[in-house]
C-alpha cells in the first residue's frame, strides 16, 4: 500500500482529490483548529515531514459535503507528507501535533486551500470545512529518522552504497524484483538533485526537508 518511501518523494505521486495547491503565495488568514477528539494515550505527535494516514470529509461553508474518503473512491484512507505542501497549506499547517486516534475539525480559509481560482468542483473564493481522523503516523521520507536509518556506519553522512542498499530494502519490501540498473538510475538522480556542493555524500542537512516553506 505505501509506496517506496525515496521514489514516492522523488515521484512525487499524485496526491489524488487531496490536491495539490495552486501557485497561490500570499496569505491570508488562518485555519480554525476544533480538537473533536484526542485519545487519551498518544505516544508521538504528528511533525513537519511525518507521513500521515487520514480518512477526510471536506464541506462547503453551506454544509454541502463534497468529498468523503469513507464514502468516496476506493473509500480508504489515505497517506501523505505533512508540510511539504502535498496538500493545501491549511492542511499542513492544521495537522501538526495531533495524536494517532485523534480527530480535528478545520476551518480553512481560500487562501489556504484552492484560492481565487478555486479546483475542479471547488468554487472560487471558498472557504472550506474538514473533518480529519488521524489513523497512523510514520516516519516520513525526509525525517531525521529515515536519515538515522540510512546511515550505516553512523558517520553523519550518507554515501552512495548506502542510499542503494536503502534502495534495495524499499524495493524488497514492496516486493519489487531486484533491478541495479535502476537503483543507480534512481541513486545517481538524488545525488544529483541533492548532494548540494558535490562532495558525493548527502548529509542530514542536504538530505531533510527543507523548514522555511511553512
Ligand atoms: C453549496 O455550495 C456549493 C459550492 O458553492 C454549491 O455547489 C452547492 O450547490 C451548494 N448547495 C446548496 C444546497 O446550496
Ligand atoms: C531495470 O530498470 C531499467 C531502467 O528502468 C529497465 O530499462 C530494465 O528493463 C529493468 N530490468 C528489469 C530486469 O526489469
Ligand atoms: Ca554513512
Ligand atoms: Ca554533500
Amino acid at each position: 500500500m505505501l509506496l517506496p518511501l525515496l521514489l514516492s518523494a522523488l515521484w512525487c505521486v499524485s496526491p489524488g482529490v487531496i490536491g495539490v495547491p495552486g501557485a497561490q503565495e500570499e496569505e491570508e488568514g488562518e485555519v480554525k483548529i476544533h480538537v473533536q477528539h484526542r485519545p487519551f494515550i498518544c505516544h508521538r505527535k504528528s511533525k513537519f515531514g511525518d507521513l500521515l494516514l487520514v480518512h477526510q470529509a471536506g464541506y462547503f461553508q453551506n454544509g454541502t459535503l463534497f468529498h468523503s474518503s469513507r464514502i468516496h473512491g476506493d473509500k480508504q484512507p489515505g497517506w501523505f507528507t505533512l508540510g511539504v505542501r502535498e496538500v493545501i497549506l491549511g492542511w499542513d499547517r492544521g495537522l501538526q501535533d495531533m495524536c494517532a486516534g485523534e480527530r480535528r475539525k478545520l476551518v480553512i480559509p481560500p487562501a489556504l486551500a484552492y484560492g481565487a481560482e478555486g479546483k475542479g468542483k471547488i468554487p472560487p473564493q471558498s472557504t472550506l470545512t474538514f473533518l480529519i481522523e488521524l489513523l497512523e503516523i510514520r516516519n516520513g521520507p525526509r525525517s531525521h529518522e529515515a536519515f538515522q536509518e540510512m546511515d550505516l556506519n553512523d558517520d553523519w553522512r550518507l554515501s552512495r552504497s548506502e542510499v542503494i542498499a536503502h534502495l534495495k530494502k524499499e524495493f524488497e519490501q514492496n516486493g519489487q524484483p531486484p533491478n541495479d540498473t535502476l537503483n543507480e538510475i534512481i541513486m545517481n538522480n538524488i545525488f544529483k538533485k541533492e548532494d548540494q556542493n558535490k562532495d558525493g555524500y548527502l548529509t542530514s542537512r542536504e538530505f531533510t526537508y527543507k523548514h522555511d516553506e511553512l
